[in-house]
């Protein structure tokens, strides 16, 4: 899977690229139930709750943006997230059991596709420690033309910005003062044939730049936290990830956290059942 060297890689840079990790057969199922979310694109003329399409958009020259959350609408999606060699890389970084937190397909299409700006991903979504990375599987092969990921090795260790704008409202990218502070001749460029995989921690200062090249670039991306790491609620996308959000691979849920270097073990997942009284709990009812 990965050598102990990788792992100390990520470690101290923050990021890990993998050439042509994930098998052509893997790829293939992927490819095509990617193919399908772009036909059943063609039918739509804007934006829904699982498509996120450009202005331009249209039935005979579909441009996604993203598809949301594909684990819970394809069963490809779901195994490679859960079981296959996504789920077990992400558990080979953590060491251990992992929490999933979400998945989405970002498509960055041909002649323009947007850019991504730079951002650190632990603002959209804090958890109770820094464990959540992101794992991204390229469906296609990917060159510098193609606005590749683009991650600052060392930067999960620095700084975390705000990323608000100035009039106050949330703006999901580092303002240009802060970005001008960057050396973005540090920049890797993670790039690679079909298959390839990135991982980036949730601090890392990343993004992307438009895609000028007459190719698409899919980049399937899912994300995860150590088992012992939970999404704080009432903050940005936590609370609002999807159905499979929370679910845990390669273990079962045993409710130990750390917050403020206190370890502790917490109360059941109530969320679905709702809570039992401290009454009903503490006489059994
Ligand atoms: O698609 C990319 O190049 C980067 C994706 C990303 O950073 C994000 O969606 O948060």
């Amino acid at each position: 899977m990965v050598t102990d060297e990788q792992l100390e890689f990520y470690d101290t840079n923050g990021y890990l690229q993998l050439d042509s990790f994930i098998d052509a057969t893997w790829m293939a199922e992927l490819r095509a139930a990617s193919d399908d979310f772009v036909e059943q694109s063609r039918s739509l003329d804007a934006s829904n709750r699982r498509f996120d399409l450009e202005a331009n958009h249209t039935a005979e020259a579909p441009r996604l943006r993203r598809l949301v959350s594909p684990v819970d609408i394809h069963p490809t999606f779901r195994r490679l997230a859960f079981e296959g060699p996504v789920a077990q890389l992400a558990m080979r970084i953590l060491g251990g059991p992992v929490r999933f937190h979400h998945s989405k397909l970002n498509y960055k299409w041909s002649g323009g596709g947007e850019e991504v700006k730079w951002h650190q991903d632990i603002q959209f979504w804090p958890h109770t420690d820094f464990t959540p990375l992101t794992i991204g599987v390229y469906l296609d092969d990917v060159d510098d033309e193609m606005g590749p990921m683009g991650v600052l090795p060392g930067s999960h260790r620095g700084q975390l910005y705000d990323l608000y704008n100035a009039d106050g409202s949330w703006g999901g990218a580092i303002n240009d003062a802060d970005v001008a502070t960057i050396a973005m001749s540090d920049m890797a460029w993670l790039q690679g044939p079909a298959g390839s995989v990135t991982v980036h921690n949730c601090c890392m200062v990343h993004g992307s730049l438009p895609n000028n090249s007459d190719r698409a670039r899919p980049l399937l991306l899912q994300t995860y936290s150590a088992i012992d790491s939970f999404p704080v609620l009432g903050i940005g996308a936590n609370g609002a990830d999807g159905a499979s959000a929370g679910r845990i691979i390669g273990g079962e849920p045993d409710q130990h956290l750390t917050v403020d270097g206190r370890a502790m073990r917490g109360a059941p997942d109530w969320r679905k059942a709702g809570p039992p009284t401290i009454f009903g709990s503490q006489q059994a009812d």
